[in-house]
């Protein structure tokens, strides 16, 4: 493998090597895992670096091909990869870019270059992780081209005649030495590089996927940019202003852009980004969007009358009942903190901020009075329904101390009592929920169905699960109780598993089950006692034999395997299809059984999922206070 075309190992060369050892040794270090995330990661690395080029004002296309063999290729036509001799390595810039760690950051005339968090690594990272790598750039009238394996460049660098053009294509195949499941997502890239695309308004980004028997494309280019994310935010809702209000300046040497509309929903929906990077935790640039939207919404009320003089001030939420806001901040040196590093730590970011919304949004108030006024009186409204919503969770809370022991009828509850112990199996539909009964230990294992389409109809909205009896009989069974009355150490099972159907519906159901834990029973994700259940997708009987199969993939491969003749093949449609012995055999015993532990990334992928995508198909939201109004009422009979 060491057919590289180095002469002599000088000390710089030896340190490459050891870079880029050390990146295939401890892979996770760089790209965090070398699960499905870390695959992604190589891929958002490298579009990352054309996405610099293009804030940099030189490239306005890019293209992702996932290919049939499941490498990737990027295309941009931004400056391309520099190829001239580097002064201190004595070897081609493009070969120093992709063979040594930290160098992809540019030769001087810095941008607003990503540091921190997993992005940034360099496409290095991406060389040394990759079983194969092509480059062409397009660059001063010429075309070149260098092929690399495992990180070493097993071609010259070469030049392939003159081209008129410029820009870079990228070709990887991630190494499977390395990544055990190499197969990308094409949702979970899209959904990022349409993002990419609102972040840096006008840059045409083309995604296309050859890997599957139907080629899907698309395409996404914002004239609008973060605007044209917020009327995607608020798409199908009635809206006010009718176009966003749009922000955005340069201010000690930070890029502030904020854009916010009204809808008449009740959802607050704000999401905000540093140097294109997704701040899920927020940070200093959100905070001084909240407080200063607060701030100065209380200003102009009190100037327009709506808040009196002996009033109290509206609170942030109240302001932010059907508000969807993006914030975007570009900036030299972003710091990212917290548990998923997505939260901005800068202090400066904070006065910035505020400073240019207290400027701009501030005038913007001032000049459309009648927007403002109707921002005021909804705000008005929130505070009185907020003020109406206490009262009566006060009333709940009292009511539910008396029958607090009282668990729900339709959980089959385990004989075991110690939570260490005890498992929980959530599971879709009343004749799975059946079989899960039958067949389960008694012992440890306690089974709590759902009604799928319930829930599944009512996924819209989350408030709205609240009234859904099979919701509270789960929030019942766990025992904890929910949001600011949430104690982990009344949790009645240690393992806590999702078991649905391999299909549309199960994996809505699974989608909005995470989403429900992630938002109100946080600890149970992050402290590790939330599960998957993987029952099989198949049953091959040959003869008296049975065998499971687990995953699409498997069934060609076992197929050609056992040869075709008297066998059976039945695809599990639902859990409900299986007995309650099979369903033991495969899916509960934990002696033979596989389940997949959550990690914090799904729920906040789920919850992502959840709010962006099925953002647009909500029906208005019911108000909290009727679905309190309704808690009271049912206790009373
Ligand atoms: C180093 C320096 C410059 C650009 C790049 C790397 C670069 C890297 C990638 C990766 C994918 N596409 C890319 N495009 C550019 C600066 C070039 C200059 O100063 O002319």
């Amino acid at each position: 493998m060491n057919n590289n075309n180095y002469g002599v190992y000088d000390e710089h060369q030896i340190q490459v090597l050891e870079g880029l050892e050390a990146v295939r040794k401890r892979p996770s270090m760089y790209i965090g895992s070398t699960g499905s995330r870390g695959l992604h990661h190589l891929v958002f690395e490298v579009v990352d670096n054309s996405i610099d080029e293009a804030m940099a004002g030189f490239c306005t296309t890019i293209t992702i091909i996932i290919n049939e063999d499941n490498s990737v290729t990027v295309i941009d036509n931004g400056r391309g990869i520099p190829v001239k001799e580097h002064p201190q390595q004595k070897k081609p810039a493009l070969e120093v870019v992709l063979t040594m760690l930290h160098a992809g950051g540019k030769f001087g005339g810095e941008g607003y270059k990503v540091a921190g968090g997993l992005h940034g690594v360099g496409v290095s990272v991406v060389n040394a992780l990759s079983e194969w790598l092509d480059v062409v750039v397009c660059r001063d009238g010429e075309r070149f081209r260098q092929r690399y394996e495992r990180g070493f460049p097993v071609t010259e660098l070469q030049g392939e005649g003159k081209s008129g053009k410029t820009g870079t294509k990228i070709s990887f195949r991630p190494d499977e030495q390395i990544f055990p499941d190499i197969c990308f997502d094409y949702q979970l890239l899209s959904q990022r590089l349409r993002e990419l695309a609102f972040l840096n308004r006008g840059v045409k980004i083309t995604i296309e996927d050859r890997s599957r028997d139907k080629v899907k494309k698309e395409a996404f280019q914002y004239e609008g940019g973060i605007s044209s994310f917020v009327k995607f935010l608020n798409k199908n809702l009635e809206t006010y202003p009718p176009e966003p209000v749009h922000i955005e300046k340069e201010k000690d040497n930070c890029w502030v852009e904020v854009a916010l509309q009204y809808n008449t929903g009740y959802n607050e929906t704000i999401y905000s980004f540093a140097n294109n990077i997704r701040t899920q935790e927020g940070g200093t640039h959100e905070l001084a969007f909240k407080s200063a939207l607060t701030r100065l919404v209380n200003d102009n009320a009190r100037r327009l009358g709506i808040i009196k003089e002996n009033q109290e001030n509206f609170q942030g939420e109240d302001i932010r009942e059907g508000f969807s806001g993006v914030i975007s901040v570009k900036l030299l040196n972003p710091q990212f903190e917290g548990q998923t590093k997505t939260r901005l730590g800068n202090t400066e970011v904070r006065g910035i901020v505020d400073g240019v919304l207290a400027e701009e949004l501030g005038s913007y108030l001032e000049q459309n009075p009648a927007v403002t006024r109707k921002i005021c009186e909804r705000a008005l409204q929130a505070a009185r329904a907020r003020e109406a919503a206490r009262k009566a969770r006060e009333l709940t809370r009292r009511k539910n101390a008396l029958e607090i022991t009282n668990l729900p009828g339709k959980l089959a509850d385990c004989a075991n009592k110690d939570p260490s112990g005890s498992e929980l199996f959530i599971v879709e539909g009343d004749s799975a929920g059946g079989s899960a009964k039958q067949g389960r230990d008694r012992h440890s294992q306690a089974v709590l169905p759902l009604r799928g389409k319930i829930l599944n109809v009512e996924k819209a909205r989350l408030d709205k699960i609240f009234g859904n009896e099979e919701i509270r009989a789960l929030i019942t069974a766990l025992g904890t109780g929910i949001g600011d009355d949430f104690a982990i150490d009344k949790l009645r099972y240690h393992k806590i598993i999702i078991m649905t159907d391999a299909d549309v519906d199960g994996s809505h159901i699974r989608t909005l089950l995470l989403t429900f834990f992630f938002r109100y029973m946080e600890p149970l994700i992050s402290l590790g006692y939330m599960y998957i259940a993987q029952p099989p997708l198949f049953k091959v009987t040959k003869g008296k034999k049975e065998h499971y199969l687990y995953r699409e993939e498997e069934l060609d491969k076992f197929m050609s395997g056992i040869g075709r003749k008297g066998v059976t093949v039945q695809r599990y449609k639902g859990l409900g299809e299986m007995n309650a012995d099979k369903l033991w055999e495969t899916t509960l015993d934990p002696e033979t059984r596989t389940i997949i532990k959550v990690e914090m990334q799904d729920a906040i992928q789920a919850n992502e999922v959840f709010t962006l995508l099925m953002g647009d198909k909500v029906e208005p939201r019911r108000r909290f206070i009727e679905a309190h109004a309704d808690e009271v009422r049912n206790l009373d009979i």
